[in-house]
């Protein structure tokens, strides 16, 4: 979709620091770096958000959060990970394509309750 920020991520069209990429998914830092290595996993294929998922898609996209989840673990030594997800406004979804927030937790006062 062209007005899709995270699609345009995707196409390349957007700068992004990408960590991981296959042939369904893209997982790229988080501008807003909640913690460091705030990550975002998100389907290559466009959808709104969970809610408008086939389920195999969606089963698909949680697939990729283990690897990804260690991955940032162990390269930044942290102490545990938040796994998020917002669909829709009320829920805190800003923008509408389907992602997952993975954010490395280090200690108490890592900035993120
Ligand atoms: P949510 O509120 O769950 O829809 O999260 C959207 C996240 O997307 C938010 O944490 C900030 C991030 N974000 C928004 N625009 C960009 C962008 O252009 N690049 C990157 N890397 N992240 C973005």
């Amino acid at each position: 979709m062209e007005d899709c920020i995270f699609c345009r991520i995707i196409a390349g069209d957007i700068p992004s620091t990408k960590i991981y990429e296959d042939d369904d998914v893209v997982a790229f830092l988080d501008l807003t770096q909640t913690t460091k290595g705030h990550t975002l996993l998100v389907p290559k294929q466009h959808a709104r958000n969970i809610l408008a998922m086939r389920p195999e898609d969606a089963a698909l996209l949680f697939s990729k959060v283990p690897l990804i989840a260690n991955k940032l673990v162990h390269k930044l030594q942290a102490k545990g990970i938040n796994i998020l997800q917002n669909n829709e406004e009320i829920a805190g979804q800003t923008i509408f394509h389907t992602h997952v927030h993975l954010i490395p937790r280090y200690d108490d006062n890592d900035g993120f309750i």
